[in-house]
This record gives C-alpha cells, structure tokens and sequence, in this order.
C-alpha cells in the first residue's frame, strides 16, 4: 500500500534533510514557489522495490576502466532529472505569474516532454507483435556425440528468453490472426549467444531471401490503405502465393488450425533451415531443430480466433504471462532430426538445403536434447521484449550454417534491420541482449556508446596493447567456419532442379490430417478466397490446390461458387503418410487450462468450492462467472455474464439455475443468444454454453436440470458431463487433455 502523510511507513528511509516547503539556506526564503501545492510535496517515499534495480543480466565491462557500468535504471528515492539533480515540482511547468506564459529556461519541463516525444521506435518491419518470457535450458547430453557447444552438455543449465510472435499484423494488432508465428530464442551461453530464430511451422514461404521483401509486401496491408490488419485474407497474399507455387506448402500450414494456436504455451517450434552441428571429433552432421511442447499441439476454431480477437486481442500475451505468473511454467523439449552430412545434402529424396521442405519425423525421429522451461515474466516490456535483437547469424562453437539461400540472406538482414530499429550499431550493449560471457570486442563509438573503453590500439594485431585481446582457440571454445567444399561451377541466379517439386509434400500434410482437420482446411481457403475480389487469384489459387489434392480444391470451389479446374500436374500420392503433421489423437497435461464455473443467485457454494478445490488440484484455474460482480452466495466472483467470454474458458460448468437476472442490463448480446423461450436460462448463459458447445469444449453441469433441458443438453452427448461436483471435476480433467470433443460433429471429408 502507498503509504499517505497520515499514514507514515515505518520501511521507510530516513527524511531527506530538507523539505521543499524548509529553507535551503538558514536565514533566507525557501526556494519552493508559493503557487506549489499538493501533490507534489514529497510524500514519505518508499524504498525501491527489487525488480526497479533494474536488469541483472549485464556482464560488468567497468572493472578494467573503472567507470561505473551498472544498468540499473531506477536509484534512490526522489525524482531526478535526467541528470540526476532532485526534482521539486514536476506537475507545474515553470511560468512568468500565475497566469503568464511558460519560460523557456523550465529545462525539467523540455526535457520530459521531449523524451517523451521521442518514446517510441520503429516496430519490427516484420513480427512487431510478441510477447516474450525469461527460461532455463538444460542439456541432457544427448547431442554432445554430434555437436561440441559446451551448452548441450549433459546437465548444464544456460538461461534462455524467448519471444513468440504473429508475423503480420502491426505492434497493436489482434493475437489471433491466422498467421505464422514466431518462436524466436537466446541461449545465453557462457561461450557467447545462441539464438534459433525460429516458427511454429517448419518450413517457410521461399526458397531464396531475394525474394522476401516480395512475399512481405505482398502479405501484409494493400499500400494504399494500409488495411487489412494482420490477415492474410485479401488479394494481394493470394496473388503473390498462387504465382509462386513454392509457397504452397506454407500456405496449406497457415490455412490448418496451425494458424490459430490455442496459446504459445501449446506451439510447437522449428529452426526451419538445416543447421551443421560439428562435433568434438571434426565430424558433422545435418540437423533440424524442432521444439517439442509438453503441453501438447493445440488450436482454436476460426470462429473462436474471431470472437477472440474482439473480447481480448491480447489473449496469448495475457495466457503466457499469467500461466507463468501462477507457476505453471510451459515446457518445451529441444529435439532435433539428425542426418548425414552428404555432399548432395540430400536425404531421401528431400533436399536438405530447401527451407520448404520438412524430413518427416516418421522418416526421421526427433531426438530430445534438453528441456526449456519458462519461469519468468519480463519486468519492462520495453527494454526487453521490443528491445530484444535477434540474429540467426549468433551461434557458438559446434553450431555452423548451410547454403540454404533463405539462411543466407537472413545472415545479413537481421543485424542491418536492427540497426535502423535500435537507432544505431551498439544494440549488443542493452541488457536484454548483452551475452553472459565476457566480451572483449575490437568494436568502437558509434551511437548509444555505453561502453567505456580502455587501452589505445582498438586493432589486431598490435604490441602497444600487448596484441590484447588475443584470439582464441578451440579451447576457449572458439566459432568453427567448416571447411565445407565449395560447388564448382559459374556464378549464376538460377537454382538447384530439387528445388522445382512444390507439391509433393503439401499433398502429403493433407492427406496426413484427420477429417475435421481436413474440414478446417478447406474452410479456411474458402473463407480467405471469397475476400479475394480478382477472380484472376481465385482461379489460379484453385489451380494450385487441383495439384495438391483433388478433394480440396472440389470442396473450396463449391464454396467459393466456381469449378475446380482439373490439376496441370498430378497430385504426388505419398508413400507413406505422417500422422506426426496432425494435432489430433493424443491427451497432454492440462497445467494452466481455464475452466469458467457458471452460476446463478442463489449458487449451491459448497458444489461450486467442491469444483473449484478439484480442479485447482489438477492445475486447472477455475473462474466464477456470476450475475454481477462481487459475492454470490458467499463465492468471490472474477467474471460476470457481461464480462465473460466462452473463448477464454477450456471448458463450461454450469452449476444450478442459471434464470435471467433481474437486474440484467438489455444488451444486445444478450438478446442474441436467447433461444430459450421458456425463460430458464439468462440468455447470456446460452449464449456462453452455446458457443462452447459449437467450438467443441467440453461442458459440465452440476444440478443444472433447469438449464440443461433449456439448453438442449439433457440427453447429454459427446463431451457433456453430468453429476455431482466431484464428478464432473473429474471427466472434465481428462476431456481437457486431449483439447476439444471434434467428435461433436460429423466431417464433411473423409
Ligand atoms: Fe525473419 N526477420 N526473415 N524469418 N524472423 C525478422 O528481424 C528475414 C525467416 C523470424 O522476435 C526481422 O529483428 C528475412 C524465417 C522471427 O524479434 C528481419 C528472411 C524464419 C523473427 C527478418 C526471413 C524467420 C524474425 C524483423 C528471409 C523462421 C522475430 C525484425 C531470408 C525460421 C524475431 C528483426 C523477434 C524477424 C528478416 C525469414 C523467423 C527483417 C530477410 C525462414 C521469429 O530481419
């Protein structure tokens, strides 16, 4: 609690010796202006809590100058300027009189509002929206026989942030786009950083960086307008992705339910490229990175991603940070697929240097290599989430690259973006990006110089420093360049003939998905192509489906009201099909799942604490939706039927009568969702059930028989539950862990 003048805090520090209301020099008048008034006299202050010392991760660089490096962002207990000088009155600019003018000498008032003038920077020209968190990794040794990094020694712990990503959409647009996301992460190793800048998806648009200003400038706002936000669904997208059949595989993982990830908590993450992994030996090998989330590969439906986007835009921010928050850290597994290092770099059939393509992890397994977990929120998400700096092009010893052209050409971009977002080349020096290992680079000056410098030959070699610093060896773990053969051959812009198949595998995803995924598939194309107004796009976007499988370009010209042209190259009928592609058929934990209690007036509170008990016990959170704010019938209330919304719960419990509230406020979604003319239920409580229902969650109902015959789901049905508390508590946990009942409903697709 702020602490008030008549309400002193025993904590806090000792008065400041003088007051601004007490002279500053004995004998003559205080230099406080009369017009002063509260609040800006001082209040008691308190002492700075711990997180406002500011970041702990900066590796101390002043020892050898003796400049005090320290980062810490807030010290001492009294306003300041800039400059350090004690602040008296910072609510009342300087003026000439009462009434006069503002003076030009009132420096304090300059420079806050000029900083403030000058408080944001350019966002991300692509993945601007994120949402970030501190971690651990710990190696459990398993690749230390084909790669040498120190850090995937069996047992070491090397702290970690990630940040997840939509790639679209602008810093203040919706999570819940269809989109890829990103799924960026620092390995802070005591031998330098290590970043996998990597998606929720495993391969990517293009085959070649030359071309990614193209495909971005194609995806995201018409130039014109600058709409439409974070979507993919408009001209522009589908006449860049149906001219460049490359982009099809991609295409077909944006338009699955992996586009609409039920959390960060619940994506899966891949490196994409191929990375050379050199072990202690020399030898190499090919691998591809993936994160594996402990908590499963889940989705939401379109509709949800819809209504999502309108009740809470930040819906994946919020659920990482408060899942971390309650300590229920997420969990990921870092696997990867290894194979030879050929000199075709080939592997069965799949050109490894392709970033759109994947090596089936049936062909293939992933093989684990450490754990990450999450456990810590950032405390600015300023200084650490936009200010972070990620660059494929930072790896440490063992980690080396390949020549696939889409990596290469990211090798230049990230650190030349970095240096127009950051405002210049000395971003490595702000905390969230600074190694934890020492640092003793020959770079100098610049803009935002934080460093102080010592010794006089910033060169190598030199002999007035002592040729320091020296170079290191392998072992002081220094970056290897493999010696990997060059191609022979003549300078040219063409490409690989491996790289011209652009189907076979997209073939392969489909044919991999289960019926309902099948169904969100083909209406999500149908849905993106009918906001496509160029029938010219349509009809060549149908064109690249007819080659991926007939079936699906049927079913979305039908909906699109077109025919389906027949395929100009046979769809590729795959050997074996990949189940690993589909979210489907398996039951993870249910760590940080929100289940919404949905009760009446006159609430039974010992079935509803019965519920709550149970379901925490399981790591479930449980949220009272009530009629009003408050109490009901003894129970804390954290949503009403006014402020809930069916997509933030996992699953619906409705306990007793639910009849409309007296005092209901006539909303319109109110009168939407009445379609209970017996008057049983309040209207918002179907329309919370009967959205929960179409997005296949599982309910509960708990002397609900009102409510239940009202709503029609007294003949229950798959993924309805009824009984008493305990019961309902029970099967709703197991339902949740394998995500949504799909059963509900019959596919279209077989
Ligand atoms: Fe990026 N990408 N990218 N990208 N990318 C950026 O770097 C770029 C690609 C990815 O949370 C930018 O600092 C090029 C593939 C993530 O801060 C920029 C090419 C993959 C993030 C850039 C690619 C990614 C970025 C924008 C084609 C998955 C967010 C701001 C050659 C493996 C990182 C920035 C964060 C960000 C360039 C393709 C992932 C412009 C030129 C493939 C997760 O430098």
């Amino acid at each position: 609690m702020t602490p008030t003048k008549s309400q002193p805090d025993k904590n806090a520090p000792a008065k400041p010796a003088a007051k601004a209301s007490e002279p500053l020099i004995p004998g003559r008048p205080g230099a406080a202006p009369e017009s002063v008034s509260e609040p800006t006299t001082p209040a008691e202050p308190l002492p700075p809590k711990p997180d406002q010392t500011g970041p702990d991760t900066r590796t101390p660089t002043g020892a050898e100058t003796g400049a005090d490096q320290t980062a810490n962002a807030q010290q001492g207990a009294y306003l300041t300027t800039a400059h350090g000088a004690p602040v008296r009155d910072t609510d009342h600019s300087l003026k000439a009189g009462r009434r006069g003018p503002t003076l030009l000498q009132d420096h304090h008032l300059r420079e806050k509002v000029s900083h403030f003038d000058h408080e944001r920077i350019p966002e991300r020209v692509v993945h601007a929206r994120g949402a970030a968190a501190h971690g651990t990794f710990v190696a459990n040794g398993a690749a230390e026989s084909i790669c040498v990094a120190p850090f995937l020694a069996k047992g070491v712990e090397t702290d970690t942030f990630v940040r997840f990503s939509t790639v679209l959409g602008s810093r203040g647009s919706m999570d819940l786009a269809r989109d890829t996301r990103g799924f960026a992460t620092r390995f802070y190793t005591s031998e330098g950083n290590f970043d996998l800048v990597g998606n929720n998806m495993p391969v990517f648009f293009i085959q070649d960086g030359i071309k990614f200003p193209d495909i971005v400038h194609a995806a995201k706002w018409h130039h014109d307008r600058e709409i439409p936000q974070a979507q993919s669904a408009h001209d522009t997208f589908w006449d860049f992705v149906s001219l460049h059949t490359e982009t099809q595989f991609h295409t077909l993982w944006n338009m699955s339910d992996r586009g609409i990830p039920r959390s960060y908590r619940m994506m899966e993450g891949f490196g994409v490229h191929t990375w050379r992994l050199i072990n202690s030996e020399g030898k190499t090998s090919l691998v591809k990175f993936h994160w594996k989330p402990r908590l499963g590969v889940h989705s939401v439906t379109w509709e949800e991603a819809i209504i999502t986007n309108g009740a809470d835009p930040d819906f994946h921010r919020r659920d990482l940070a408060d899942a971390i928050e309650a300590g229920a850290y997420p969990q990921w597994d870092l696997g990867v697929q290894v194979m030879p290092d050929t000199e075709d770099q080939m592997f069965e059939g799949i050109d490894l240097l392709d970033p759109t393509k994947l090596v089936p992890e049936e062909l293939v397994p992933v093989q684990v290599i450490g754990t990450m977990t999450l456990n810590r929120n950032p405390v600015n998400f300023f200084a650490e989430t936009e200010q972070v700096a990620f660059n494929p092009a930072n790896r440490v010893q063992g980690i080396d690259f390949t020549n696939d052209p889409l990596l290469q050409a990211r090798l230049f971009s990230y650190l030349d973006t970095q240096i127009t977002r950051l405002g210049g080349p000395n971003w490595n020096q702000l905390p969230i990006n600074r190694a934890h290992a020492p640092i003793n680079d020959l770079l100098r000056d610049g803009f935002h110089q934080d460093a102080v410098h010592g010794g006089v030959a910033p060169f190598h070699p030199n002999t007035l420093d002592a040729n320091n610093p020296s170079v290191a060896g392998d072992e002081q773990h220094a970056v290897i360049d493999f010696p990997a053969p060059i191609a022979q051959g003549t300078n040219t812009r063409e490409q690989s003939a491996s790289f011209d198949d652009h189907y076979s595998q997209a073939t392969l995803f489909y044919r991999s998905m289960t019926p309902v995924e099948r169904d969100h598939i083909i209406a999500a194309y149908t849905f993106e192509l009918l906001k496509c107004w160029e029938e010219a796009v349509r009809v060549r976007q149908l064109q690249c489906l007819a080659n991926i499988d007939a079936e699906l370009c049927a079913a979305v010209a039908l909906g699109l009201g077109m025919d389906a042209p027949k395929p100009t190259q046979p769809p590729v009928e795959p050997a074996h099909l990949s189940p690993s592609l589909s979210q489907l058929g398996q039951t993870f934990p249910v760590d940080g799942r929100q289940v919404g209690i949905v009760v009446g007036e006159k609430a039974d509170a010992a079935s509803v604490q019965a519920l709550q008990g149970a379901l925490s016990a399981a790591g479930v959170v449980p949220l009272v939706v009530a009629p009003h704010g408050g109490k009901v019938a003894g129970l804390t209330v954290q949503r009403t039927y006014t402020t809930a919304a069916s997509v933030e719960f996992d699953a619906v419990v409705v306990v007793g009568d639910v009849p409309p509230a007296p005092d209901a406020q006539p909303t319109l979604d109110a009168k939407a969702g009445a379609d209970d003319p017996n008057g049983a239920v309040d209207p918002r409580v179907s329309k919370i059930v009967g959205e929960a229902w179409r997005h296949a969650k599982a309910i509960g109902l708990v002397d609900a028989k009102a409510a239940a015959q009202a709503l029609n789901l007294a003949d229950g049905g798959v993924a309805i539950v009824a009984g008493d508390a305990a019961t309902v508590a029970n099967e709703l946990v197991t339902l949740l862990g394998s995500h949504r009942a799909w059963e509900r409903f019959v596919p279209v697709s077989q």
